[in-house]
């Protein structure tokens, strides 16, 4: 050893590393879209829409056909994923406004902070959603905490929604673009003196609201919230797909000699659906479906990428949505009236906002060239699992207290084996439980029919009870005939509900 000069010692340390690397850590790349539909992509059915590129990730590697997000809506279903618990066991996890504070703890054991522990470069691009700050926030300041502070490396985000002020991104700390003279002020009760609204000027406008959304003026498309200033920073609805795919892009060859984990969290097709002019007109449907063909093209430069760097072996692709698709979802964009006979949810009954299946069961696919066998997989498996499954991938242990829904369905997410989950607790204002192929809906009594949307909830004042295996759209209820196994699973969602947990 007296002979190893501290630069061969580097060197042997480096190679080991790499070593490492290659064997046990692949890069993880978590491609979520929002809003997208479990029969809005070909390899799920759809063929009025083309997506070749996800397509291509279905024929290289594995498609789920029971893979969930945990929730109906955006915020709860991020929440889960990113902490491994449950949203519905927190309040303040339903959708947030542009303006709330960051609702997972910095200091908490989460999704990407396991893998940061790991050795890994993390990041995330594109929809936050989460929450900023801790109240009141400054937007011409320091913005803080975010996803710094609960594990990533670096960031570049919107805070919310594109229909949600502040029309603005974020990287890490700081608005991307802000002009000092020209500071940005947010409200979500009242408008700001003589500003704009979709409400009172929509001669203003180039895309009109059908239901909300009829607050401060961005772009000739009014939003949700009230917002002022920030001219320089605002951005360009058009545009954005491009500029959340180049972050990613730049994240990956950045990072491409560590290994690293992105979270890519594509806008599309989320109101307001504005993509960008070479891919209107793409498809039949308007802007929902040109939306998702933009999303598609914002994929393949992923692979594409992993291609030319030569990473694809080792990278773990995961390609999903973070609820089921809704037509009309707040914009007059043709979505329903364009619609022809495409099924956004496939066979499945219901959408975002629903407890039936296309509430959250959503596309899903894994391809790691490297390990993953090409094939489809019925495994039940769910987002908030990525916890406890990536935990296991890169050898780590949970507490005891991390991750408490969180199973380890690593097997199953790399085909390895044929089941995932027994059980998996649905959320979309109210729980539903799938165990097996039996799919319970606990009764509840709010509307049947989201009075925006017109899309089915779920709700029923009758408990209800549905045989996924023989009727996957939910028609017949049959809880009549099978009050033991109403009680069995009420039984155990309740179980469930008390525990505060339900990780083996
Ligand atoms: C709803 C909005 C909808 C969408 C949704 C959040 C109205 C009437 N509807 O409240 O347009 O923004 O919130 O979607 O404002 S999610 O995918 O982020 O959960
Ligand atoms: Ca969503």
């Amino acid at each position: 050893m007296n002979y190893c000069t501290k630069s061969l010692c580097l060197f042997l340390a480096l190679i080991g590393a790499e070593v490492l690397h290659a064997a046990d850590k692949p890069n993880i790349i978590l491609l979520y879209a929002d809003d997208l539909g479990y029969g809005d992509v070909g390899a799920y059915g759809s063929t009025h829409i083309l997506t070749p590129n996800m397509d291509r990730l279905a024929k290289e590697g594995l498609r789920f056909t029971s893979g969930y997000a945990p929730s109906a809506t955006c915020t709860p279903s991020r929440y889960a994923m990113l902490t491994g618990e449950y949203a519905w066991r927190q309040k303040g996890t339903g959708i947030l406004p542009g303006n709330a504070a960051l609702i997972i703890k910095p200091g908490r054991t989460t999704l990407p902070s396991i893998l940061q522990k790991s050795g890994y470069q993390t990041g995330v691009v594109g929809k936050w959603h989460l929450g900023l700050g801790i109240g009141d926030i400054n937007w011409n300041g320091e913005i803080k905490p975010g996803p710094i502070e609960i594990g990533f490396n670096e960031s570049f985000i919107m805070a919310a929604t594109g229909d949600r002020v502040p029309c603005v991104y974020v990287r890490d700390h700081g608005v991307v673009g802000l002009d000092p003279k020209d500071p940005i002020e947010v409200n979500y009760r009242e408008n700001f003196v003589g500003e704009p609204t979709g409400k009172v000027n929509p001669e203003l406008l180039k895309m009109k609201p059908s239901h909300g959304h009829d607050m401060s003026i961005v772009n000739g498309i009014s939003r949700i919230g009230y917002m002022k200033g920030g001219k320089s920073a605002l951005w360009k609805d058009e545009d954005m797909a491009d500029t959340f795919k180049s972050e990613a892009v730049k994240f990956i060859e950045k990072n491409q000699k560590t290994p690293f984990f992105l979270f890519y969290a594509l806008h599309d097709p989320h109101v307001p659906r504005v993509p960008h002019p070479r891919f209107v007109g793409k498809t039949d449907l308007g802007p929902r479906g040109d939306a998702i063909v933009q999303a598609d093209w914002c994929v393949g430069e992923i692979l594409n990428t992993l291609d030319r760097l030569k990473l694809s072996e080792n990278t773990l692709v995961i390609l999903s949505s973070d609820n089921g698709p809704v037509v009309d979802d707040g914009y007059q964009d043709e979505a329903v009236e364009r619609l022809s006979n495409h099924t956004p949810s496939g066979l499945l009954r219901g959408g975002k906002y629903s407890k039936f299946e296309a509430g959250t069961r959503v596309p899903f696919i894994t391809r790691w060239t490297g390990r993953i066998k090409p094939g489809v997989s019925d495994a039940i498996v769910c987002q908030v699992d990525f916890m406890a499954s990536f935990a296991a991938l890169t050898g780590q242990n949970l507490a005891a207290d991390d991750a408490p829904d969180s199973f380890n369905i690593l097997p199953a997410l790399l085909g390895e084996s044929p089941s995932g989950r027994d059980h998996l607790v649905e959320h979309a204002n109210g729980l539903a439980l799938r165990a097996g192929s039996w799919k319970y809906i606990e009764p509840a009594k709010g509307e049947k029919a989201n009075s925006n949307t017109n899309s089915e909830t779920g709700n029923e004042s009758n408990a209800q009870l549905y045989d996924l295996s023989t009727d996957i759209g939910e028609k017949t209820n049959i809880a009549k005939d099978h009050p033991d196994k109403v009680m069995e699973l009420q039984t155990k969602l309740e179980a469930i509900r008390l525990a505060g947990r339900s990780r083996p």
